[in-house]
């Protein structure tokens, strides 16, 4: 099946489920829904649900479930989740401990059987964990990318929404920065329908939705006691499917700089341009000087946790 396209999912948990669901749905390619050797069982039930799904939905894809590496043999995309969610009262940070090593035996293994896949990270804390996995398999700065910011910017567009009463579909944000509470939601660029939203919604209200957007996660952690999967799914499946079908899409994601913005040797959320060569662009949008501090800032948290890393 030599067209068929070989997807990845490392980490089987709410996530990966859900990835699998898009994938299938969109067919995007043959989905290989990969967990630990105690989950084995659980990723082949998902799968072969999944897969009865299709006749219902009429999309026909192959999912199956697996904890050997094996099976992803020559996969072109890996989307990977392996790893804890935070608990309440947890910060992505403190996962450190149990995530990276998670990321240096998942990263170790691609190496062996996929080093050449276009890989998407979304284990947390994510900006130092997709910086780990690129320093382990040693690939390409084009190859290896986070998922934060398209979804802290659907966070940030859905509040913004909310609060000027229209549709989300005509607000267009971008958050930049690291994935953490010290993210830069861009409002200098922020419109709705091409009318800068300083023009629609007072200040007092936007500083309410910047501090919302940068607690997002953590307020559906507190709702449901784990992280979010539905909108960190849909927004990876964009990314790859921007890759798979060559999309040339410009999205916010969390790339490896050598000098753009002013730094170098990190991974933070940039906009890009993802297409089928993968980070095609990282694109320098002109900020205001206090978003550039506040980039400041949050690139000096993510440089903490990579610090953190590279002395365990
Ligand atoms: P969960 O439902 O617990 O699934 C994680 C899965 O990873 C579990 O099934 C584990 O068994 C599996 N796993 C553990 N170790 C390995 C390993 N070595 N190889 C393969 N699989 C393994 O979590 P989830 O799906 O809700 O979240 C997954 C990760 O995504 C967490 O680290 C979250 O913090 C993170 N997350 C990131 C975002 C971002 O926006 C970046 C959003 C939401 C969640």
């Amino acid at each position: 099946m030599p067209n068929r396209k070989k997807i990845g999912l490392i980490g089987a948990g709410n996530i990966g489920g859900e990835l699998a669901r898009l994938c299938a749905n969109e067919e995007l390619g043959d989905v290989f829904l990969f967990d630990i050797a105690a989950k084995e069982n659980f990723a082949k039930g998902k799968a072969l649900d999944l897969e009865q799904n299709g006749s219902v939905l009429g999309y026909d894809a192959h999912i199956r479930g697996t904890s050997s590496w094996a099976d992803l043999e020559g996969a072109d995309v890996l989307i990977i989740t392996a790893g804890i969610p935070r608990k309440p009262g947890q910060s992505r940070d403190d996962l450190v401990a149990t995530n990276l090593p998670i990321i240096r035996d998942v990263a170790e293994n691609a190496k062996k059987v996929c080093r050449n896949a276009f890989a998407i990270v979304i284990s947390n804390p994510l900006d130092a964990m997709v910086y780990e996995y690129k320093r382990v398999v040693g690939a390409p700065k084009s190859m290896v990318i986070g998922m934060a910011g398209v979804l802290d910017s659907a966070r940030f567009q859905l509040f913004l929404a909310r609060e000027a009463g229209v549709s989300v579909k005509d607000v267009r944000a971008m958050v930049l920065g690291g994935h953490g509470d010290d993210m830069v939601p861009v409002l200098s660029m922020t419109t709705i329908h091409g009318v800068p939203v300083s023009a629609l919604i007072a200040k007092d209200k936007l500083d309410k939705i910047v501090d919302r957007t940068r607690k997002g996660g953590g307020e559906i952690v507190n709702l449901m006691g784990t992280s979010a999967y539905y909108a960190p799914a849909s927004s990876a499946v964009a990314m790859a499917k921007a890759y798979l079908r060559d999309e040339k899409r410009m999205l916010a994601c969390a790339a490896y700089l050598e000098g753009e913005y002013g730094y170098r040797d990190l991974f933070m959320g940039v906009p890009v341009v993802l297409g089928g060569k993968g980070v095609e662009k990282i694109v320098e949008i002109p900020l205001t000087e206090e978003e550039k501090g506040m980039l400041a800032k949050s690139a000096k948290s993510v440089q903490a946790v990579v610090d953190i890393c590279n002395k365990r």
